[in-house]
């Protein structure tokens, strides 16, 4: 069960963060709803959330997955792949000292916490543009030592390997066709996205409880059958800066 999230606010500038989306123009004030309702949410299953403020040299710094990796026991920083990201793990890591020991990625490897995947003891480190092999190494070192496994993941295609595959609960994958035949997911049960519903691979599983993103009915449909609840909220604006559910919380 997780009984914590932390979170950061989106900054004004916020649109000025990277982005290969061509959905639009991102609207600060839609956002800071759509985050507010995801706050609200993440409270109402039981999580504390912890709210921190947003770093004005840092617009895509809400996506605060992307700066750590938290298991029960230890919580690592890690060390951005994209310019622009890098020093915004800086900051996480006092908020995150409040209730773990840490650890830090060595610069210059470099992983994205929306590349690492972890079910149960396993973990699935996705190797992409924003994470190499080195610091997937280092990374699964530090958690081995923990008594967790690591498979490391190509990803060729999306941002990251959470923008294709997300653990739904019940030994289940929710995955994008192009990852369905990893030899890695081989052992578990896996339900497959449609192409044009792919962007929904963002689902969230917090305390037997689906978080998805708004307007995905085929996958609605497919992942009633895993009998959770599912909520659905409205991240359009995140979308549009190429982010998603698991990206704008660190759940412990
Ligand atoms: C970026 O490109 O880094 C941000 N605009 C989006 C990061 C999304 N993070 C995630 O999927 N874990």
């Amino acid at each position: 069960m997780f009984t914590h999230a932390i979170t950061r606010l989106p900054g004004p500038n916020f649109a000025q963060g990277i982005t290969t989306a061509d959905l639009g123009v991102p609207d600060y004030d839609r956002l800071l709803q759509q985050h507010a309702t995801y706050i609200d949410l993440l409270r109402s299953l039981n999580l504390a959330v912890t709210v921190l403020d947003s770093l004005p040299a840092y617009p895509d710094a809400y996506f605060v997955e992307d700066v750590a990796v938290v298991t029960p026991e230890i919580a690592v920083i890690t060390h951005p792949g994209a310019a622009s990201r890098q020093g915004e793990e800086a900051a996480i890591k006092e908020p995150l000292a409040e209730f773990k020991p840490t650890r830090c990625i060595q610069s210059p490897g470099t992983v994205d916490g929306g590349d690492v995947l972890m079910v149960g003891k396993q973990f699935f480190i996705g190797i992409s543009e924003r994470t190499n092999q080195a610091s997937a190494e280092q990374l699964g070192n530090i958690l081995a030592g923990y008594g967790y496994e690591y498979t490391a993941v190509a990803v060729a295609a999306g941002l990251h390997l959470k923008s294709s595959v997300n653990y739904v609960g019940k030994n289940t994958l929710l995955i994008t066709a192009e990852f369905t035949d990893q030899p890695a997911f081989a052992r578990y049960a896996k339900i497959i996205l449609d192409a044009d519903e792919a962007y929904a691979a963002n689902t969230l599983l917090v305390n037997e409880h689906l978080i998805m993103p708004q307007g995905f009915p085929k996958t609605r449909a497919k992942l009633a059958k895993l009998g959770l609840p599912i909520s659905e909220i409205d991240v359009s604006e995140v979308q549009k800066m190429d982010g998603g559910l698991t990206c704008m919380s660190l759940r412990f």
